[in-house]
């Protein structure tokens, strides 16, 4: 049921925006970071399966660098008609900065949903100055349907941007996630380590920000569906979502 394939064609038949999406974040990361390897578990890399619903399709690209335990880029699949983007960018606890995460869904020619944001992991859930003096600059994001966030979603920053874009919006939608993770690559780069009293303050904040993210229904209900309840909260406990 779960193979394991080498095969990097997914993202050249993902919806447009989500290829290119995948693409502006790995040359941030090149370009701006120094990458080295992240070995995830052997059987996660790539996945394959299909159980009662349609067949799920899964690449993960993951990287660490010296600011950051975990970069994870996952590109997914389900059936023809729904496509993914996850992205989630893990600080080392060593430093105070806040978590980037960005998640697109595309189904039948349209986003349905697309966010992104710089989640704070301080105990009084403000982001460090550096962010909030950089954010507040920034133009505002106007789109025509801003979406609600769930009462899981008490996690994210003033600055979450949560929409179903419209198909003229999506590359708007791109800039602004290039102009958080500008900022985020240049400030990561400049930060100093904490003390350790301040880093176990910052640990307990990102396991805050993955235990609410692991009460996304829909994600999971994805995942249950061509891998079983089991398994899917087992990547969601590992993969997506661990600290
Ligand atoms: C919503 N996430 C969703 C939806 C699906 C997924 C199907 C519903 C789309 C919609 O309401 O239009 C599915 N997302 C997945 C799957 C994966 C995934 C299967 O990443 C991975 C394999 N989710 C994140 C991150 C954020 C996030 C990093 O992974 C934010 C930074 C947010 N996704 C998020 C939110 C919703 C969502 C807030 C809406 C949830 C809701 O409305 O209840």
């Amino acid at each position: 049921m779960i193979q394991e394939v080498r095969n990097s064609s997914l993202r050249e038949r993902q919806y447009p925006t989500i290829c290119k999406l995948a693409n502006t974040i790995e040359s941030f990361w090149q370009e701006q970071l120094v990458l080295s390897a992240y070995v995830t578990p052997s059987d996660l890399g790539y996945v394959e399966g299909s159980l009662e619903g349609e067949r799920l399709t899964i690449e993960n690209h993951c990287y660490q660098t010296p600011q950051f335990r975990k970069l994870h880029l996952e590109i997914a699949k389900v059936g023809k008609n729904l496509d993914i983007l996850h992205c989630v960018m893990f600080p080392r606890p060593e430093f105070n900065l806040p978590i980037f995460g960005v998640d697109i869904v595309a189904g039948r020619g349209q986003i349905s949903a697309a966010i992104v944001d710089l989640s704070p992991v301080s105990s009084d859930r403000s982001l460090p100055n550096p962010y909030e003096k950089r954010l507040s600059q920034l133009p505002d994001a106007i789109f025509g349907e801003p979406r609600e966030l769930p009462a899981w979603g008490k996690i994210f920053s003033d600055y979450c941007l949560f929409i179903r874009p419209a198909p003229s919006e999506e590359e708007a939608f791109v800039h602004q996630v290039a102009q958080y993770l500008s900022i985020h690559c240049q400030l990561a780069c400049e930060a100093k380590p904490v003390s350790a009293s301040e880093s176990a303050v910052i640990l307990a904040g990102q396991r805050h920000y993955c235990s609410q993210q692991q009460k996304n229904d829909k994600t999971r209900r994805v995942l249950e569906n061509a891998f079983g309840e089991q398994w899917a909260d087992r990547y969601v406990r590992t993969m997506l979502f661990d600290a």
